[in-house]
């Protein structure tokens, strides 16, 4: 369902007179209230009025997320601490997470765009929703949580851990709606089937999975073990949380940005420009009504393409496709550029294996090399071993003919591969350089 026809219906042209209208409310703000942005314009020799039309969006400065680092812990913020309600922060997994800030109205803007994301997932008052993002600094769970309860929707606020208890209140409070990342959404179905619990029983509709890379094999797998449509939903804490991008459940085709907010662009990360329409490149996002930490032209480091065809469900806004990876998590092996989620789709594939794996990634003399540990599925450990051979030698041939990158496949017992309740780790770097 549609939540706010106004806002994602709008006409493009309509749309892109109110982004460039907020834009330049945005550039004028932190101009004058983040010293910050405030030097970084005046390096560049630009002046708030400079920005004319949507197109003038490439005279500005980007920001990373080592501007964050520089200017931690509250240097970004454009608002006095008297206006900021809340603080989350981004879970870096190097160096010090970087808070992000909040103004009442920031919250009232979060939560209405979460309570769309909810909506366009096909959720509605009166339904249940089961909530095992993670409760806390990180955004996920607090995100969810307000958007559900401004639907309408009763929300059960589980936050991630305790698996078990999480199956009994699957089981007991029938939720209609299970948010999560798609890892622990797996781990549940895996837990749940040891229990002896019969998903197909349970009043699950629909789940909204996200704040890691998944694939389409992945999604297939969950809809089969889990008995729900799968939606995929992006965000980052520096942006907002979750609710930046959501798939519509009509479509399933790409997450629709929701771009009266957010400004994106794709650009190549090597020569900062921007890559021609529906190329590939990564995502760089303009948080054009921010309060309390706005940014121009933030680099998320995630890698997609934008595609402005008009979708089945009627929204207008710019669909992203499912991120293909973080350009700082591409693997280099040998010289070949690889995806994490290009291996993940090509086991998910693959009769025999269960869908958890890890890549060791590590260094013999000046090569890199790659390691995919991957488990067997019960009725595949107890072939023979011959047969467990050619199973690895299947997936070794299968990544070399599609990456043309040669790598070991290691087959694993089942369950030994570590469970995540939150983000899965899937790279481990044991390279020394
Ligand atoms: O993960 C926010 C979130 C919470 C999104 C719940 C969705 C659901 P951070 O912890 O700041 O915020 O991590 C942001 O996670 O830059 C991506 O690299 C990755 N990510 C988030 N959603 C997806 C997705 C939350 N659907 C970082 N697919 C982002 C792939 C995703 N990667």
């Amino acid at each position: 369902m549609i939540r706010d026809v106004a806002n994602e219906t709008r006409p493009r042209e309509d749309l892109e007179a109110l982004q460039l209208k907020r834009l330049q409310a945005v550039v004028e703000r932190v101009y004058h209230l983040v010293p910050f942005y405030r030097r970084r314009l005046d390096e560049a020799g630009l002046k708030p009025e400079q920005i004319r039309t949507l197109d003038d969006l490439r005279l500005l400065p980007f920001t990373t997320k080592q501007d964050l680092r520089d200017n931690y812990p509250f240097g970004m913020f454009a608002a006095p601490m008297d206006q900021v309600v809340r603080i989350h922060a981004s879970s870096g997994t190097t160096g010090k997470s970087t808070p992000v800030a909040y103004t009442q109205r920031d919250l009232e803007t979060w939560a209405e765009l979460m309570a769309r994301t909810l909506a366009a997932a096909g959720a509605h008052r009166g339904d249940i929703v089961h909530n095992a993002y993670g409760y806390g600094l990180f955004t996920g769970g607090l995100g969810f949580h307000y958007g559900a309860e401004r639907l309408g929707a009763a929300v059960i606020p589980v936050s991630g851990g305790q698996t078990r208890r999480q199956i009994m209140l699957l089981q007991d409070f029938g939720p209609t709606v299970l948010v999560c990342t798609p890892s622990f959404a797996l781990y549940l179905a895996e837990v749940g089937q040891e229990l002896g619990m019969d998903f197909k029983k349970l009043q699950l509709r629909v789940g909204i999975f996200g704040a890691e890379p998944w694939t389409e094999g992945m999604r297939t797998e969950i809809e089969n073990r889990l008995n729900l449509d799968a939606v995929d939903i992006y965000g980052l804490s520096e942006i907002i949380g979750p609710g930046v991008s959501v798939e519509c459940i009509e479509g399933k085709s790409g997450l629709h940005m929701f771009e009266d907010h957010f400004l994106p662009e794709i650009i190549d990360p090597a020569t900062l420009q921007p890559v021609p329409p529906g190329e590939m490149g990564e995502l760089v996002i303009t948080t054009i009504t921010k309060e309390a930490m706005p940014l121009l032209r933030y680099r998320t480091r995630d890698v997609t393409s934008l595609n402005y065809a008009p979708c089945l469900c009627g929204r207008t806004l710019a669909r992203m496709n499912r991120i293909r990876g973080r350009s700082d998590d591409m693997l280099i092996i040998r010289g070949v550029n690889v995806f994490p989620s290009q291996i993940e789709a090509i086991l998910m594939e693959t009769p025999g294996v269960a869908p958890h794996y890890q890549l060791i990634v590590d260094r013999e003399g000046q090569l890199d090399t790659l390691e995919v540990q991957v488990e067997v599925d019960e009725a595949a450990f107890s072939d023979e071993v011959k047969q467990l051979q050619s199973l690895a030698q299947n997936i070794q041939r299968q990544i070399k003919d599609y990456l043309t990158v040669s790598v070991k496949v290691r087959l694993v017992e089942p369950r030994s591969i570590p469970r995540s309740e939150g983000k899965a780790k899937r790279v481990i770097d044991q390279r020394q350089i």
